[in-house]
């Protein structure tokens, strides 16, 4: 029993510092250059689109810092783990759900997340991680399409896993379609 306990006591300490290490990534963005954050942003659209929009630096997302400026009026975003080029319904989006204010959706908006994301809850617009029931979904490439009328968006499911489109956010005022652009789980599963 005691030997038991301290094996327990052993590896719990071994353990610990990958532990933390694990907190410490998720929560402290990576040092990146100007040249690496632009690099960053710009994964996320079509090259002829993201070549001439404006760079801001989102990274530290209590600090927006534009690092470039546009000439098309597209906007992208460097993020850690989801970069992305918002058109300019889009940009009033973004900035509604950062500031948790009202949102008039005046026209379709279309955004790029072209090097996908590394997870958000379909469900929450704005967990950090996942939890039991939040619906916790890692995207592939994908991209994003917001109506004026919310009601355009009873065309599609709220399920990621239904293989296509999909409705993220559903019933709160950040809600948006979901359009993946390379094979999804759902899909790749059910062609085997
Ligand atoms: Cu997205």
């Amino acid at each position: 029993m005691l030997r038991k306990t301290a094996q327990l006591f052993a590896v719990l300490v071994l353990l610990t510092p990958v532990i933390v290490y694990a907190q410490h990534d998720r929560k402290a963005a990576p040092r990146l250059t100007n040249a690496q954050k632009i690099a960053l942003a710009t994964s996320a659209g079509p090259s002829e689109i993201a070549k001439n929009a404006t760079i801001i630096d989102m990274t530290d997302m209590s600090k927006p810092n534009q690092l470039r400026a546009g000439t098309n009026g597209w906007v992208c975003h460097a993020m850690i783990n989801q970069p992305m080029c918002l058109d300019k319904e889009w940009q009033k989006w973004a900035q509604a759900w950062m500031s948790k204010s009202e949102l008039k959706i005046e026209g379709t908006g279309i955004a790029y997340m072209l090097a996908g994301d590394k997870g958000a809850s379909n469900t929450d617009p704005y967990a950090t991680e996942p939890t039991a029931d939040n619906q916790w979904v890692v995207s592939p490439p994908h991209i994003m399409v917001i109506y004026q009328d919310p009601k355009m968006l009873d065309a599609y499911p709220t399920d990621p896993k239904s293989g296509g489109p999909w409705v993220m956010w559903k019933g709160t005022p950040y809600a948006h379609v979901m359009v993946p652009v390379s094979l999804t789980k759902a899909a790749t599963m059910s062609s085997k």
